[in-house]
C-alpha cells in the first residue's frame, strides 16, 4: 500500500464518522416526541432485555435514581435535591421549553410528599413509583411495555 492510499482511506474513514455523528445528530434533534430517548430509557430501565418493565425493574431503577438525588444521603430529597438531578428531559431544548419541564417537575415533589415534611423519603418515593407504574400499565398485565411507557411519559 502506498502512502498515498493509506492517507485516502484514513481521510474516508473519518469522513465516515463524521456523517455518523452528524446522522445521530439531526435524528436526535428529530421532532417525534423524542422517541429514540425515549427508547434509551426504556432499554435502561428495562434491565433484562425483554422488552417489558416489570415493577422489579422500575422500583430498582427508581432507587438509583433515588441514590443520586441525594446529594446529603439522608435518605430523603429536599426540593433542590430533587430539581438539581436531570433526569434526561429538557436538555439541550430551547429555554422556554426547559423552564416548562422545570416546572412540571416541580408542580410533582409535593404529591409525592404524603405526609408533609416537605421532604421526600425513600418511602414516600417508592409509593409514588407503585403508583405511577399502575397507572402506566394500562392494559392490566402487570408490566409495562413501551407504549404504555411512552404514553405515560407523554402528559
Ligand atoms: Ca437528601
Ligand atoms: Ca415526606
Ligand atoms: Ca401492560
Amino acid at each position: 500500500m502506498t502512502t498515498f492510499t493509506k492517507a485516502l482511506s484514513t481521510t474516508a474513514a473519518i469522513a465516515l464518522i463524521a456523517g455518523a455523528v452528524a446522522f445521530s445528530g439531526a435524528a436526535n434533534a428529530g421532532s417525534h416526541g423524542g422517541g429514540q430517548k425515549m427508547m434509551k430509557r426504556f432499554g435502561m430501565i428495562d434491565t433484562n432485555g425483554d422488552k417489558k418493565i416489570t415493577p422489579d425493574e422500575v422500583m430498582e431503577w427508581r432507587g438509583s435514581v433515588f441514590a443520586s438525588m441525594d446529594a446529603d444521603d439522608d435518605n430523603e430529597l429536599t426540593m433542590e435535591e430533587f430539581m438539581a438531578v436531570s433526569m434526561g428531559d429538557g436538555q439541550g431544548k430551547n429555554p422556554e421549553k426547559k423552564k416548562m419541564k422545570q416546572e412540571k417537575k416541580r408542580a410533582k415533589f409535593k404529591p409525592m410528599d404524603t405526609d408533609g415534611s416537605g421532604k421526600v423519603s425513600e418511602a414516600e418515593w417508592t409509593a409514588a413509583g407503585k403508583a405511577g407504574f399502575a397507572k402506566a400499565d394500562t392494559d392490566g398485565d402487570g408490566a409495562m411495555s413501551f407504549n404504555e411507557f411512552r404514553d405515560h411519559h407523554k402528559n
